[in-house]
């Protein structure tokens, strides 16, 4: 019997600054009736789906954005689509900035994304462990990237859940960069891998990648569904936010490394692809069988060097 399901990649375009998140969750609301309309069983938001990306501004008390954190999920502004994803019978995996708070009563700021199934039921969390950017107000830079000020990164690492009739992981944006990130899920089987992202088009350190920002983004996530044998869904929050032009072309990419379905506006819009998890097999079980080919013993460096360290001289 296939294991089918239809996977949506629900697209965002900009959220203003000073949206409501009432505005914003009937955004999302709207983009979770139009997957019903495409028969979608598991919807995936961006990351950070709930609020502007705020890391583009530097506060030095980042409790002066404590607004744009939520610390329960669901909460009163989100509970209307919580129950209305339940409504649907549509689960769906939702990015936003996270306050928790340890067991010895410390505050952890997290860029989280929270899998729920279609009962409703939370699934799992993940918490960004790849976190880009930088720590301090850097002056020359004509917007922030300062996800280094506002987020930890996610102490659990990369899990993967049984879910929707099969195995699913998720990464967060600069993540999907690291082939690491589809290795340590494909080691767990992992068959469809859930990606939020906001990119801005402008990569200060180094503006000759700009032009390139639409095929770093596909080229990163085709290779890690290819070497990994799953199915991945990546999806923006893009188009000119907050003055800040940030990438589209969302995109639900096969095992095989093509691409099925693709956002073709820089606006909220669902693509979707009825997929059969099972083919993954086609890849987990011949070219990418783990079990049989990986070289273990020649991959220590790894995890041993964080940095590059070239032969002697
Ligand atoms: N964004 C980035 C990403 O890896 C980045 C970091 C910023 C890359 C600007 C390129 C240009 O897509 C997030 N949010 O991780």
């Amino acid at each position: 019997m296939p294991r089918r399901l239809t996977v949506g990649a629900a697209q965002m375009g900009p959220i203003a600054r000073d949206e409501s998140k009432s505005e914003v969750v009937a955004r999302l609301v709207a983009l979770l009736h139009e997957a019903k309309n495409q028969q979608v069983d598991l919807l995936v938001y961006p990351e950070l789906a709930l609020t502007t990306f705020f890391p583009r501004w530097f506060v030095e008390d980042v409790s002066e954005f404590d607004h744009f954190y939520h610390r329960e999920m669901p909460d009163a502004d989100t509970k209307p689509l919580f129950e209305e994803a339940k409504h649907l019978g549509i689960g769906f995996a939702l990015g936003y900035a996270e306050i928790a708070v340890d067991g010895g009563g410390v505050e952890h700021r997290y860029n989280t994304y929270l899998l729920v199934d279609g009962d409703g039921g939370a699934v799992g969390k993940f918490r960004k462990v790849h976190i880009p950017g930088h720590a301090q107000y850097e002056p020359w830079r004509q917007f922030q990237h300062a996800e280094r000020h506002y987020f930890e990164p996610g102490p659990a690492g990369f899990g993967a859940w049984r879910a929707f009739g099969g195995i699913v992981g998720m990464a967060i944006c600069n993540d999907r960069r690291w082939p690491e990130t589809y290795r340590v899920l494909g080691l767990q089987g992992a068959e469809l891998i859930l990606i939020g992202y906001n990119t801005p088009l402008y990569y200060a350190p180094d503006p000759t990648q700009n032009a390139l920002a639409g095929f770093h983004n596909h080229l990163v996530m085709q290779a890690g569904a290819y070497q990994n044998g799953a199915f991945v869904v990546g999806v923006a929050k893009g188009g000119i936010e907050e003055g800040v032009e940030s990438l589209s072309q969302s995109v639900i990419i096969a095992p095989s490394g093509q691409i099925i379905a693709q956002a073709v506006t820089l606006g909220d819009e669902v693509v979707s692809a009825a997929v059969d998890l099972d083919f993954c097999g086609t890849y987990k079980k011949t070219l990418f069988d783990f079990g049989y080919y990986r070289m273990t013993e020649a991959y220590g460096l790894i995890t041993e060097r964080r940095g590059a360290e070239p032969p002697p001289e």
